[in-house]
């Protein structure tokens, strides 16, 4: 995948709070091309692989919890600076410490309960869109 690319996943509290439709709006309207998407449910084997890298942090068991507590849209977006610019469209992890008018602002529940995903660096975009998509699967 090129620099160009990120992914990102909708997370289970988005889904079941009716806000995919406006944060899939959102990201659209930031000029993101949808390459890929599917709508999906991970297992506790999925989430734990692609949660890999934070499996010693205290808040791993947690979040694998979480993320397959409901279904989730994962995506692959297209853009100029997709990695960087995607990051600054989520804000910051812990919605209180996100800027107003960035989607963990305006939909994310809490630090652990935030809504999406993004990728952070193109090294994780190749790898994430990798773990979800066939390459059939991507425009
Ligand atoms: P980000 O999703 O902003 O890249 P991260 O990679 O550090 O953040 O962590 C991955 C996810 O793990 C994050 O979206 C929510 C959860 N998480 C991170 N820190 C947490 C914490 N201190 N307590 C609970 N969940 C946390
Ligand atoms: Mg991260």
């Amino acid at each position: 995948m090129a620099t160009n690319r990120t992914f990102t996943m909708l997370k289970p509290d988005a889904i079941e709070g009716g806000n995919a439709g406006k944060i899939l709006d959102l990201i659209i309207s930031k000029g993101f091309k949808i390459k890929a998407m599917k709508f999906t449910h991970l297992s506790e084997a999925q989430a734990k692989e692609f949660y890999i890298e934070h499996a010693e942090r205290p808040f791993y068991g947690e979040l694998v919890e979480y993320m397959t507590s409901g279904p989730i849209i994962a995506a692959i977006l297209e853009k100029d600076n997709a990695v960087a610019d995607f990051r600054a469209l989520i804000g910051a992890t812990d919605p209180a410490e996100a800027a107003d008018g960035t989607i963990r602002k305006l939909y994310a529940e809490s630090k652990g309960r935030n809504a999406v995903h993004g990728s952070d660096a193109d090294a994780s975009a190749e790898r994430e869109g990798a773990f979800h998509f066939a390459p059939n699967e991507i425009f």
